[in-house]
């Protein structure tokens, strides 16, 4: 029987949230740190473990068939392989930060600096594109110390809440890609592997979006009923139960998570009452 062979992270950031996401898709297997490979008890999937940077690399060769990992590393490797799927986690973004006392005039600013980087590729796509002729300095870790140890006058890193530039006396000044954890596959499964694929798909899909939403409960006045069907529209639409109360009735529904605290909000105002948010263990449309 084929298996497919999925990519993540070894050991870092993406490691534990793509274990448990395979592991929320009811895939089980071994959970023993140092393995290189492991096989899941009950699912047709053998999972590697591989640094990042090597993902999309294994993918292109069919050494493994799907990776979990960060866009900016599936940008800045070029590799040929697809994006299956976006992830919701490990957000981030690639940026360009300056010394935080210098005065910042534009992308021209950057004309004639060094610029150190983990992310050549992507860095040099965004100086030929604003015609800026700098210096790129590749390294491979700790970039945000390069401007204190005099090896570049500005660096394009990785962000996330901003405070290791803070930290480093740096100040972020353009972000050139926005990025998040995704799956990237080989172009040339065959059919059984695509259907396994599918499979695991539909699966992390289902979880997704129960990380994305919220289910909701809810009392109101039946006078209410009209504006709360429109601050929330559900999947289809809310479900309405009549209260032993007359004129009153429970709404049940479900709240995306993004903008839960603007609905509830838009909902106390429409006349809501004793609203329960409950997690949504799957979701399956
Ligand atoms: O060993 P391996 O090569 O597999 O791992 P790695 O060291 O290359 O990567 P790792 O584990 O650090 O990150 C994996 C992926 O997580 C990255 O490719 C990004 O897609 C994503 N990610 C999300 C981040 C961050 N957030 C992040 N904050 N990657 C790195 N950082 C670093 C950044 O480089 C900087 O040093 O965190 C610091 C900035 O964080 P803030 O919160 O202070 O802004
Ligand atoms: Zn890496």
């Amino acid at each position: 029987m084929n298996r497919l062979k999925i990519a993540i992270q070894k050991s870092g950031r993406l490691n534990e949230k793509s274990r448990s996401l395979l592991a929320e898709c009811g895939i089980k297997f071994p959970n023993g740190t140092g393995l290189l490979k492991t096989s899941a008890r009950n699912f047709p999937v053998d999972i590697l473990f591989l640094r990042d940077d090597d993902i999309p690399q294994y993918v292109e060769q069919q050494v493994a068939d799907i990776g979990i990992l960060g866009e900016n590393v599936v940008y800045e490797k070029n590799r040929n392989v697809s994006t299956l799927e976006k992830l919701g986690f490990a957000n981030c973004r690639l940026s360009l930060a300056i010394p935080g006392e210098d005065r910042f005039t534009g992308p021209e600013y950057f004309n004639n600096k060094r610029i150190a980087t983990s992310h050549p590729r992507l860095l040099s796509e965004y100086l030929s594109a604003n015609s800026i002729s700098a210096r790129i300095e590749e390294i491979s870790g700790s970039v945000e110390i390069a401007p204190g140890i005099g090896l570049a006058d500005a660096i394009c890193d990785i962000v996330s809440s901003g405070s290791t530039l803070d930290t480093n006396g740096l100040r972020e000044v353009i972000t050139i890609l926005d990025s998040q954890a995704v799956i990237i596959g080989n172009k040339d499964l065959d059919d059984e592997k695509k259907a396994i694929l599918a499979k695991l798909l539909f699966r992390i899909r289902a979880v997704k979006r129960s990380n994305e939403n919220k289910y909701i409960l809810l009392n109101a006045p039946e006078s209410a009923v009209g504006e709360i069907c429109r601050i929330l529209p559900g999947i289809k639409s809310p479900t309405i139960l009549p209260l032993a109360e007359k004129g009153w009735c429970s709404l049940h529904s479900v709240v995306r998570e993004d903008d839960f605290w603007e609905r509830i909000d838009q909902l106390r105002k429409a006349g809501a009452e004793g609203i329960l948010v409950i997690p949504i263990e799957k979701m399956i449309l």
